[in-house]
């Protein structure tokens, strides 16, 4: 991954070198490169801002150094065929928030161009030309203002860097880590001495009784989460208020429907006649209804979207750590609207505890399907099997 950053202060990001970054740099992992906005000015005072169109306070960023810096930073070919166009992150407290989320999808792309900006702002046409030529986030961290955006992007790049496969060792370390995916804040933690300055570790965790410890834990998160972050507690919802609940036996009709006009799409799109789920019967969705754990969204009383997740069978016949993902399903009217993604979301949110992994497969052909899946952090796996003319995909929960 190549990282860029622009700022009139070059030296925020001296940190890179030395953290985990600066070693992932060393190992070839990281291209990251630092750029001071001021080498594109070309007066004597190296000018990069003057006073706001319309009047106001401060000062604005002008846009001619961003400009250059641009024309340095971004290709100007469209990106090649199966590589992503750079993303350009703005840093700035009116951007939208950053979350694990939007780290996920950043993990993502191959080129992250960091654009700080100091003083009120950046010219907005900075950003306006910059979407003619990358991928343009605009970002805060959250609800309060910082001097600049140079501290937002190092912690932007710490989260994102860590996600990348083959760093920090990765695999296991990240697997344990949060509960981020389940909703629920991390429960606390304890290590030696048994006791303390007075305190003592909880009993119930030097007890070897690991289905008490787990559900000691969960009810501990469940409790800090209703504490310190009520908001996370709310069930699952469409941006504009529509639930996603459980599906019901009785709607096995409405899914066939829905499935059968989601998978001539597929057959199409994939020129395959024979996908499986194109030919089921009634009976057949009956039959799955009971064996998955599926949910639906109405909409006026219409189904217009389904998922369903099962866990994968261990080897030992126990429950397995996979959560097997699919029949994402989005009536044709709505597709593209965020249903599918929001969808995604929610069955990953569902996994029971002591999921670690996620899989789901799709056409080979299905081409808005891979980018939806990629773009919610999962990653395409050309070395596991897949049926003919499918591909799978997996993601690790965190
Ligand atoms: Cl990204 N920039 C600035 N200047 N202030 C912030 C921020 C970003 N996120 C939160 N506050």
């Amino acid at each position: 991954m190549r990282l860029d950053y622009v700022s009139i202060f070059p030296d925020f990001f001296a940190p890179l070198a030395l953290s985990l970054p600066g070693k992932a740099a060393a190992s070839g992992l990281l291209d990251v490169r630092v750029h001071d906005l001021r080498t594109w000015t070309h007066d004597r005072h190296r000018t990069v801002d003057d006073s706001p169109y319309g009047g106001g306070a401060g000062m604005v960023m002008r846009p001619e150094p961003w400009g250059e810096a641009f024309d340095a930073l971004l290709p100007d070919r469209p990106a090649p065929p199966g590589e992503s166009r750079p993303t350009v992150v703005f840093t700035t407290p009116s951007g939208e928030r950053f979350d694990q989320r939007l780290a996920e999808e950043l993990a993502s792309r191959d080129h992250l161009v960091f654009a700080c900006g100091r003083y009120e702002g950046i010219d907005q046409r900075v950003v306006d030309h910059a979407r003619e030529r990358a991928e343009v986030r605009e970002i805060s961290l959250g609800d309060y203002v910082l001097n600049g955006g140079e501290v937002a992007a190092l912690a932007i790049t710490e989260a994102v860097v860590r996600l990348l496969p083959g760093f920090m060792g990765n695999a296991a370390s990240l697997v344990e880590e949060s509960h981020a995916e389940s909703g629920l804040l991390e429960y606390p933690v304890y290590t030696k001495p048994p006791q303390w300055r007075g305190h003592e570790v909880p009993a119930v965790l030097r007890s070897g009784d690991h289905a008490k410890i787990a559900a000691w834990r969960h009810e501990q998160a469940v409790r800090r989460t209703a504490e310190r972050r009520p908001d996370l507690l709310t069930p699952s919802v469409l941006d504009d208020g529509t639930p996603i609940v459980r599906a019901a036996p009785g709607d096995a009709g409405e899914l066939l429907t829905l499935q059968r006009a989601c998978w001539v799409q597929e057959a199409l799109a994939n020129d395959m006649l024979d996908i499986p789920a194109l030919h089921e019967s009634l009976d057949d969705v009956r039959t799955w209804l009971g064996e998955w754990d599926t949910w639906v969204v109405r909409r006026a009383g219409r189904l217009v979207g389904a998922v369903r997740g099962r866990r994968e069978p261990g080897t030992d016949g126990e429950d397995g750590d996979l959560w097997d993902i699919g029949r994402i399903m989005v009536a044709p009217d709505l597709q593209g609207s965020g249903l599918g993604r929001a969808l995604l979301e929610h069955i990953q949110a569902v996994a029971p505890a002591g999921v670690t992994s996620y899989v789901l497969f799709t056409g080979a052909a299905s081409v808005r399907n891979q980018q939806m899946y990629k773009k919610a952090g999962f990653r395409l796996r050309r070395d596991l099997p897949a049926p003919p003319g499918a591909v799978v995909l997996t993601k690790r929960r965190r």
